[in-house]
């Protein structure tokens, strides 16, 4: 992909604020049932700090709507709880589980009632564009005049993937989920790493037994993308509550069996792992129970062909699968499918990392994994 220097200078902006600064975390956008009173909008920040002049809002995504502001939420009379956790609701209905202790709860008037196609999600600084106004007249996906004024802290799209959409994410600096043509995504839910810099992305559907909870990945019909997996790492939405960790992350929900594509693939080991060896691997046929390699580690896949291949194949499906984690015991790769991979019978791919030490060779870490659903 070939970014322009304007680009990588808003994402090294917006890089260098997350990281210290405030973060959208998690949010509630469709919910199962009446959406009115159950959608939510988690804010991460330093604990008990005063959000003044700071926006949170929201550019539609969708066709002829494209570019128009649809809510805004001035930020300014909020701050965030001990926890540093912000939660933005819009009922006082008891939430399952109910947000932390420590966490800073407003219930906003008039309702914040939210589509569900299309979105780009802002947080920032300065004087937020003002409800309704067009930032994109032409409709061509890009904004016609940036966003003077304001200060983008950070920013997130998802599509509902119906075609005509624009997404106005990477263009200041943020995270662009890509099309999601197998379903409208209900939630995004962010995760951190051990320093509490932002990690991943993830989205998906939820399922719910009542309109307040508790809101659980929908993993038994597929929707649920990134780094969530059935039985691995968080299992439902937390809002008001410390998000929970995942160490192996992607970035698309989906790729098309007959035209091919890729999934880029981020493991975060920890800094422990520093300079230790990765190897990321693959099954087709599931994670659960996961093969036991020592008494504490044990890898979230099942034994089938995909995984032989992998092993036997490194830096092919996978680049670079193997290699050293770096300073902070991170380490990308992408995964390519080509057009007609005779993988036909498979709905899922799920990959994990193993982690060696390269003193010892001993096994010291299993990520989580990921899904990718094949279509
Ligand atoms: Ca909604
Ligand atoms: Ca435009
Ligand atoms: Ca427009
Ligand atoms: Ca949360």
């Amino acid at each position: 992909m070939r970014r322009s220097l304007a680009t990588f200078a808003a994402m090294a902006a917006v890089t260098g604020l997350c990281s210290a600064q405030v973060s959208i975390s998690e949010m509630l956008i469709n919910p199962p049932g009446p959406d009115d009173g159950q959608e939510s909008i988690e804010i991460r920040g330093p604990a008990n700090t005063k959000l003044t002049g700071y926006s949170f809002f929201l550019i539609e995504g969708d066709k002829v709507q494209a570019g128009i502001v649809d809510l805004v939420i001035d930020l300014s009379g909020y701050s965030t709880g001990s926890n540093g956790l912000l939660l933005i609701r819009d009922t006082t209905a008891v939430l399952k589980p109910a947000p932390a202790v420590g966490t800073s709860v407003v219930v906003l008037n008039p309702t914040p009632d939210i589509e569900n196609g299309s979105y780009t999600f802002v947080l920032g600084r300065g004087t937020a564009p003002t409800f309704n106004t067009d930032l994109d007249d032409d409709n061509d996906g890009k904004l016609d005049n940036g966003l003077p004024n304001f200060t983008v802290v950070d920013a997130f799209a998802w599509t509902d993937g119906d075609g005509g959409n624009h997404l106005y994410a990477a263009q200041i600096g943020g995270f662009e989920m890509p099309h999601a043509t197998v379903f409208t995504p209900d939630f995004a839910y962010r995760t951190y790493d051990a320093a509490g810099n932002p990690f991943c992305w993830t989205v998906g559907d939820v399922t719910a037994p009542s309109s307040t909870g508790p809101y659980a990945f929908d993993f038994a019909n597929l929707k649920v993308q990134g780094g969530l997996a059935k039985g691995y790492g968080p299992q439902g939405l937390d809002l008001g509550g410390a998000n929970g960790r995942l160490s192996f992350c992607a970035d698309a929900y989906n790729i098309s069996l007959a035209k091919g594509g890729t999934q880029n693939l981020d493991l975060d080991a920890g800094s422990g792992n520093a300079g230790n060896l990765y190897l990321m691997l693959g099954s087709l046929t599931g994670t659960l129970p996961g093969i036991k390699l020592t008494s504490t580690v044990t890898l979230p896949l099942t034994l089938d062909p995909y995984l032989l291949l992998l092993v036997g194949a490194p830096n092919t499906v996978i680049a670079p699968s193997i290699g050293l984690l770096d300073s902070k015991g991170r380490a990308s790769a992408t995964l390519t499918l080509p057009a007609n991979a005779p993988l036909a019978l498979a709905a899922v791919l799920y990959h994990a990392a193993l982690v060696i030490d390269t003193k010892s060779s001993v096994i010291t870490f299993a990520s989580t994994p990921t899904t990718l659903y094949l279509r």
